[in-house]
């Protein structure tokens, strides 16, 4: 038995598919997109975390099939509820690519596959990056986010704060969103120095003309904070919870 084989099969499968989490938007209060998140029901062991996956994934060079399933899946299901729905709303999916898949994988084609397979626009999709994707090669990544801005996708720095970001490097990255990460969020309220980390954050976002999503909003006090201080989006188990794919179009369809 291997985690490893049992992921491979899973991938020629479908024992993998995505839940979506939504994205509000807090000044209005109204649905703006949703994050993407891989879940695996195995036969035997019953559903196992990404957390655990991914980095078995990640070693065994399975990321590059598992994100290029991601990002097809995801612009699929783009063009799924764009019909059930009639195209009356704009919502985008954020679909999370890791730093491994970037080395190892051509993302700009395999993002533009997606699209194109699924026939959606690049904007209705935003890629969610890590810093650790940066680290290596600078002025390769800027030439790569370059060419992913080139098909008209979002980009995002997912989990910001928790990693060392270069702020005069990050400046001159074609970067759309700070994600503040959810380690901040949840005790902003109880602990004034992560509060003081989630302002800080705002006001270099604002500075450089970016958005901002707070994830981790678990109670209707932080999304009212957060929303006073001129955070963006909202993400947190307080709005909803990764859905399957139906229970999120519901979710999407109530907010029509
Ligand atoms: O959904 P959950 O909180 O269990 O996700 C745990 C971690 O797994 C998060 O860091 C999330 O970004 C990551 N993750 C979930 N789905 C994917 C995916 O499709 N690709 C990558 N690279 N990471 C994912
Ligand atoms: O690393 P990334 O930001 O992609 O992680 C997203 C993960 O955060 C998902 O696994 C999702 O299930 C989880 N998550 C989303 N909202 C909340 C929340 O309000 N509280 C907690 N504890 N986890 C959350
Ligand atoms: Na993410
Ligand atoms: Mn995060």
């Amino acid at each position: 038995f291997s985690l490893e084989t049992d992921l491979r099969r899973a991938l020629n499968r479908g024992e993998l598919v995505l839940h979506y989490q939504p994205l509000v938007d807090l000044e209005c209060g109204s649905l703006s997109g949703f994050e993407a998140l891989a879940r695996w029901d195995h036969p035997d062991l019953g559903p196992i975390s990404p957390v655990d996956f991914i980095p078995v994934a990640e070693e065994s060079g399975l990321i590059v099939p598992l994100g290029r399933w991601a990002l097809e899946e995801a612009a699929k299901t783009i063009a799924r509820w764009d019909s059930r729905s009639g195209g009356q709303k704009d919502f985008r999916v954020s679909v999370n690519m890791s730093a491994v898949q970037m080395q190892r994988d051509d993302v700009v084609d395999a993002v533009a596959s997606a699209l194109k397979g699924a026939n959606v626009d690049g904007n209705r999709i935003t890629i969610e990056l890590t810093e650790s994707a940066f680290i290596n090669d600078p002025a390769g990544t800027k030439t790569l986010l370059d060419a992913l801005k080139g098909l008209d996708t979002n980009l995002a720095m997912d989990d910001f704060g928790t990693g060392y970001s270069n702020l005069a490097y990050l400046q001159q990255l074609p970067i759309d969103v700070l994600k503040i990460d959810r380690s901040f969020v949840s005790e902003m309220l109880v602990n004034k120095d992560k509060r003081a980390i989630v302002r800080t954050v705002l006001s270099l976002a604002r500075a450089l003309g970016m958005k901002t999503t707070a994830e981790g909003i678990e109670t209707i006090e932080i999304s009212q904070l957060l929303r006073r201080l001129g955070c963006s989006v909202g993400q947190g188990y307080y709005y909803a919870r990764p859905l399957s794919e139906d229970a999120a179009y519901a979710f999407l369809a109530a907010d029509i």
